[in-house]
């Protein structure tokens, strides 16, 4: 599907997205969230599906150590199959974290009905998504699930595509690719 939309705005920003297993489990609130991704512009730059170690979610969730909850989340974590989505979108960190809501999924259904984890959520570790919280955190999380893939070097090549509208969705790999000016 080629889109020619004019996006024309500011730079993209990039934010590191997950679907927790407790979503990955169900394949219909999986094909669901991404929709949902896509119905809210934002662009998949990269998505993987995997499983961590432990030891993986012990690392990504270091700052929490010693929280009551700790324990508990790194087993959840790495209970099952997860997926990581690179997004982009202006201001992509911001408008992630509104689309997933608060991180406690009744406060969620109070306050913010329509939200991910509103809909989605089980309880408040299982609670369907992650998002980063900055700047920073995304960098960080970034490298932690895409080592391979170079902010700065999206920045150049193809963040000027995606941000005037060059790009095409592949079905098939369910990810935005620019269409490069040959
Ligand atoms: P968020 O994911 O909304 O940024 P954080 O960073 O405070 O929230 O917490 C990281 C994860 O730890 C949450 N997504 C959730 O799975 C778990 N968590 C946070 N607070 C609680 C809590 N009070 N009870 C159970 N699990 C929690």
């Amino acid at each position: 599907m080629i889109m020619t939309g004019t996006r024309f705005g500011r730079v993209l920003q990039l934010t590191l997205a997950i679907i927790k297993p407790d979503a990955v489990a169900h394949p219909l609130i999986m094909e669901a969230l991404h929709q949902k991704i896509l119905e809210n512009n934002f662009i998949i730059v990269r998505k993987k599906d995997l499983i961590w170690r432990k030891n993986d979610s012990e690392r990504f969730y270091a700052e929490h150590e010693g929280r009551f909850f700790y324990q508990r989340l790194v087993e959840f974590m790495s209970s099952g199959p997860m997926r990581a989505y690179i997004l982009a979108r202006e201001d992509a960190i911001t408008r992630w974290r509104e689309l997933m809501g608060p991180t406690k999924v009744y406060r969620a259904r109070y306050t913010s009905p329509s939200t991910l984890r509103a809909q989605y959520g089980l309880t408040d570790t299982r609670n369907t998504t992650h998002g980063s919280d900055s700047l920073e955190s995304a960098k960080r999380e970034i490298a932690f699930f895409f080592p391979e893939f170079s902010v700065q070097q999206w920045l150049e090549v193809d963040e000027p595509c995606f941000r005037t509208g060059q790009m095409e969705y592949d079905q098939e790999r369910q990810i935005h690719t620019p269409l490069k000016q040959i």
